[in-house]
């Protein structure tokens, strides 16, 4: 289950924040381990994908350009005896941009109120000056590591081997697992460590939420997966996408949508809408399916797209956007 409020909380004191939430609902059943664990690593190595796997079902946008991810995004995994609350967060890098310097905030907050952390690096293409920057800031912390070696279905045994040689030099890491989170490889494995890393706790959160987002929330970062999936270049990366309206209509299983595409350039916003429309035409049939799935019910998707200058490198555009 999705949250439909708009109560939703962002930024600082992640835990906290979310730990206040949590004792309000005070559950009566207990389960012996819980706890918030980061899921942190280099652009595009598959934080989301895993986190999506790890709750078996897509609350997270995913792609195959870096920096998809702009937000925490919080979700839930209940087990027999165990509460595991997931912060996915967006892929740390050297940044320069405004936009993406707020991005790497918000992944070195997470860090800063956790349990556990999942360090993900990419097996097939490894970004070594990327994960350079999240060692430094681990070990500036005392905080249990398990570093997953990801995309193991793309590489051989002879170059996996050495590189898990490596990772287990730079750090002492609790445990190194290899995976495929697009395959679900070892993922059971993973989840064991975790676990077994976590503290003795309380349950944290009902057993039917999965995340603290709102539905309307997600359905904008869906409207932005399909933006980079679909567009090429830079586009996607000056695009945010915001909903300006989200109501089911009186006496019928149908809900109106009207959100906007913005982008930063004039010359983007043709490229969005396409030849006659096509392009925005497609953005809206595939935002709009995968938004029934969610929300369970059809839904009516009304498109907009506005230029609005260079917000990408202003930083009260970007908190506007609510990054
Ligand atoms: N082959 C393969 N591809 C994967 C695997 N995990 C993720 N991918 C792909 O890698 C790309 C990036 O995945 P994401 O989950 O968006 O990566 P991310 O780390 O969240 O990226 P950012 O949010 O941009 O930091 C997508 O095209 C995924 O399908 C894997 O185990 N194997
Ligand atoms: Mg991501």
């Amino acid at each position: 289950m999705f949250t439909r409020d708009n109560s939703e909380k962002q930024g600082h004191g992640v835990k906290n924040s979310i730990a206040d939430q949590a004792v309000m609902s005070k559950h009566k059943s207990s389960p012996s381990k819980s706890g918030f664990i980061a899921i942190i690593g280099a652009p595009n190595v598959g934080k989301s994908t895993l986190l999506n796997q790890l709750l078996g079902q897509k609350i997270a946008i995913t792609s195959e350009k870096p920096q998809t991810t702009r937000h925490r995004i919080l979700g839930v995994a209940h087990l027999p005896g165990a509460q595991m609350i997931f912060l996915d967060t967006p892929g740390i890098h050297r940044a320069k941009k405004s936009l993406n310097v707020r991005m790497v905030d918000t992944a070195m907050k997470v860090l800063g109120d956790v349990d556990l952390v999942v360090f993900i690096t990419d097996a097939a293409a490894p970004d070594k000056g990327s994960d350079e920057i999240i060692l430094k800031a681990l070990k500036k912390r005392n905080l249990p590591v398990i570093l997953a070696v990801n995309k193991v279905d793309l590489v051989n045994k002879e170059t996996l081997l050495p590189l898990m040689e490596e990772w287990n030099e730079a750090y002492p890491f609790r445990a190194i697992v290899p995976i495929s989170a697009l395959e679900r490889v070892q993922i059971d494995e993973l989840i064991k460590e975790m676990v077994d890393a976590l503290p003795e706790g309380p349950m944290y959160y009902p057993e039917e939420i999965v995340t603290d987002m709102p539905e309307r929330f997600i359905a904008a970062e869906m409207i932005r997966e399909k933006v980079f999936r679909l567009t090429g270049e830079e586009v996607p990366y000056g695009v945010a996408v915001t909903v300006e309206s989200f109501k089911e209509r009186p006496g019928k299983k149908l809900i109106d949508i009207q959100a906007t595409i913005h982008v930063e350039r004039d010359s983007q916003k043709p490229i969005i809408i396409g030849k006659k429309g096509k392009m925005l035409k497609r953005i809206g049939e595939q935002a709009r399916e995968e938004i029934e799935q969610m929300v369970g019910c059809k839904v009516f998707l009304k498109l907009w797209v506005r230029v609005q200058e260079k917000w990408t490198r202003d930083p009260k555009a970007i908190k506007r956007f609510g990054y």
